[in-house]
């Protein structure tokens, strides 16, 4: 079976009756969705808010009942993907492009839980491109200060065309190589003007269910 199926689905058995949960985007939680999808159709009683246009698309075509950010205080848990996760559960996010609203859900839930497959699992984050969200205006400007942080911004591109978020901003993917201090970082890039949010995802994870080849789930918890 597909390692990113084997670790969604898992997953899916996290959400119980009456749960407010957040979904997040990309080709794993995509199982995730689908399996909550037909739990609805059986008679599972969940809200949902979603953390794109392309998840809410997918969520309201397999029949999940869906709410706004702005209508709940907290959620019981959010099952999202990630490009990258490390030993303390730290995590790269962001190469959908949804980083911002992943973040902002993840934050208000009781548990993220993270479904990947073995590829995504990593002694140090960085070797993956780390997403930093910035705004149109002056993108070169704050795109030289994250230069100046050791990394080389490349911004993303989608038909020769600037890659629009759903919130209307830019993506930089930052070329790292290695990110040693990755919570230090974090507070870095944010004190940037121009830059909105970034994809690390540092203390968040409170559960990571990883899909195997050989068939098998393994899942950590974090206990920070
Ligand atoms: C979306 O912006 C990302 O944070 C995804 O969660 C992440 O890129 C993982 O996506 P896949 O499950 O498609 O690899």
């Amino acid at each position: 079976m597909d390692r990113k199926k084997l670790a969604a689905e898992k997953a899916a058995q996290y959400v119980k009756d009456g749960m407010l949960v957040g979904l997040g985007t990309g080709s794993t939680v995509f199982w995730t969705i689908k399996k909550l999808g037909e739990l609805v159709k059986n008679g599972l009683d969940v809200r949902c808010v979603p953390t794109s246009k392309n998840t809410e698309i997918l969520a309201k075509k397999v029949g999940i009942p869906l709410i706004t950010i702005s209508e709940v205080n907290e959620l019981d848990l959010t099952i999202d993907g990630a490009d990258e996760v490390n030993r303390n559960l730290d995590l790269i996010k962001g190469g959908g492009g949804a980083l911002l609203r992943e973040k902002m859900v993840a934050s208000i839930s009781d548990r993220l839980i993270i479904v990947v497959d073995e590829s995504k699992s990593v002694l140090n984050l960085g070797r993956f491109p780390l997403p930093v969200e910035v705004v149109p205006f002056g993108f070169e400007i704050t795109s030289k200060q994250l230069r100046a942080l050791d990394c080389i911004p490349i911004l993303r591109t989608e038909h020769n065309i600037p890659f629009i978020t759903d919130n209307g901003n830019y993506i930089l993917d930052c070329h790292f190589s290695i990110i040693q201090e990755p919570h230090e970082l974090n507070r870095k890039l944010n004190m940037i003007p121009g830059v909105v949010e970034n994809g690390l995802f540092i203390k968040m994870a409170d559960i990571v269910v990883i899909g195997h080849i050989n068939g098998n789930v393994k899942i950590f918890n974090n206990t920070k």
